[in-house]
């Protein structure tokens, strides 16, 4: 496929990316200015590389016509909580929101992965205006705790490196990390209301001197 082709098609996943870090970074802010704790701790977003995309359309045997239609991530939008009690309230937030609707979810905090890994997948519908009116795409929301996600940025960098063969010893290691991150996340859970009275208490010392 031609690079333009790729253009037109990727265009919109960009703008939709673009759209929705802008409206959950300003999630974060509405809960700091009201003096709150924010429930997102932080958001990225990324368009999926065309090299990956014809990576991903080749492993499940997906023709080029239907790649808009059988590929889900091309836009990705990943949401880092510092609790995994946030994550349920980031699920609602999403849920309540009428610029989003879900087509799927995939609890992995509950169910995780025979590699270990874990996150809170939504597949949701957004819609864009392009000149030639709207377009609905979807989006990959993943939402995961600080932790959890420390342990799937290295393993993703593992999985790279070896690509199917990662010795057996270095996944068996990253499984007990795995139960490990579970155990972290429980640990911090405990002293979570400690840890968001200090961080209010903070944030209205640093907005008073601020405004001063
Ligand atoms: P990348 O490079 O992050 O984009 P799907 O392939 O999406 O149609 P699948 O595989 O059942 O169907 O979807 P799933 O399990 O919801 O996974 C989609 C994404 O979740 C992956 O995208 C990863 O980002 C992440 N993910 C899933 N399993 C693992 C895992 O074991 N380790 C890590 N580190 N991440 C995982 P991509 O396209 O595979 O990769």
């Amino acid at each position: 496929m031609e690079i333009q082709l790729w253009r037109e098609i990727l265009d919109p996943y960009v703008l939709a990316v673009d759209e929705m870090v802008v409206k959950f970074n300003h999630i974060i802010n509405e809960y700091r200015n009201a003096g709150g704790y924010s429930p997102i701790e932080q958001v990225n977003g990324r368009v999926k590389t065309i090299s990956s995309i014809l990576e991903k359309a080749q492993k499940k045997n997906i023709s080029l016509e239907d790649i808009e239609d059988k590929i889900d991530d091309i836009a990705g939008i990943r949401i880092i909580c510092q609790f995994v009690e946030d994550i349920n309230k980031v699920v609602d937030l999403i849920k309540s929101r009428n610029d989003m609707e879900i087509k799927s979810e995939k609890d992995y905090i509950n169910n995780r992965k025979e590699s270990g890994y874990r996150s809170y997948h939504m597949i949701v519908f957004y819609t864009i205006q392009t000149l030639r009116g709207p377009k609905t795409i979807k989006a990959e929301i993943q939402i995961r705790t600080l932790a959890m996600n420390f342990w799937a940025t290295v393993e993703h960098s593992l999985q790279y490196k070896y690509k199917e063969n990662m010795p057996a010893h270095i996944r068996e290691r990253l499984l007990t990390a795995s139960e490990a991150i579970i155990v972290l996340d429980q640990e911090m859970s405990s002293v979570r209301g400690e840890i968001m009275d200090a961080q209010n208490s903070f944030r209205i010392k640093a907005n008073i001197v601020a405004d001063i």
